[in-house]
């Protein structure tokens, strides 16, 4: 049996929803809803399951699982067609540097936890909690859609035509920032990729308003 604990509009959640339907491997979709009565990711049995009281955790089996690369990367090495990483070493290091320029140096600083302390702790009202979201995703975008440029290689995607690791993370954090009305005109690449990936069914059933928690 394999579980997903996820929330709809989770994007660390929609990237291994993602993975999951690329591999075709079905799952329980767990809801954890991070915003009622002040978030299910802080109850007890919860956080026996990750104590970071973060979601994704996906649960294989018994074997539970946290960190959505980690996640992801276990999922593309026990069940390895298609697969989500290329071959070649300096390709695979290409589409992990470009998924952890989303997943460490953008999402971080502005998941949940982040901005309700920016709120409750630092008193910023919420022109200063957006100004800062939108900063950090729209300084973050703009580096790599550079990163792209210069190295010319993508395609349909953001290596060539496949489907990797970093259209996996790119897709939910577009979807973040249509969300927080970051710009996005700055960045015509990534968004072309998004469109690409777009017409392709397991981003489309992995997107937020697909789940069954959706509201
Ligand atoms: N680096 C983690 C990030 C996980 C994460 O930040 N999850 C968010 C939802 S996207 C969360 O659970 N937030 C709850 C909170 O901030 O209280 C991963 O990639 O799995």
């Amino acid at each position: 049996m394999r579980r997903l604990y996820s929330y709809f509009r989770s994007s660390a959640s929609f990237r291994v929803r993602i993975a999951l339907g690329f591999k075709g491997l079905p799952y329980e979709y767990v809801p954890v809803h991070l915003t009622k009565d002040g978030g299910e990711q802080f109850v007890p049995a919860f956080r026996a399951l990750n104590p970071d009281a973060l979601i994704p955790v996906l649960d294989d089996d018994g074997r539970v699982l946290t960190q959505s690369l980690a996640i992801i990367e276990y999922l593309d090495e026990t069940h390895p067609e298609p697969p989500l990483l290329p071959r070649d070493a300096l390709e695979r290091a290409y589409v992990r540097a470009f998924a952890l320029g989303i997943a460490c140096e953008i999402h971080p600083l502005n998941n949940l936890r982040v901005l309700r302390y920016l709120v409750r702790q630092l008193g910023a009202d919420d022109d200063a909690k957006n100004a800062w979201y939108r900063h950090w995703v729209e300084e973050g975008l703009a580096s790599l859609e550079a990163r792209v440029l210069a190295e010319g290689r993508s395609g349909r995607h953001v290596l060539g035509d496949t489907v990797t690791l970093a259209d996996v993370v790119l897709v939910p954090q577009i979807f973040n920032a249509r969300r927080f009305d970051c710009r996005l005109d700055h960045v015509p690449t990534l968004m072309r990729i998004c469109e690409r990936c777009l017409e392709l069914a397991p981003f489309v059933e992995a997107q937020p308003e697909s789940q069954p928690d959706a509201e």
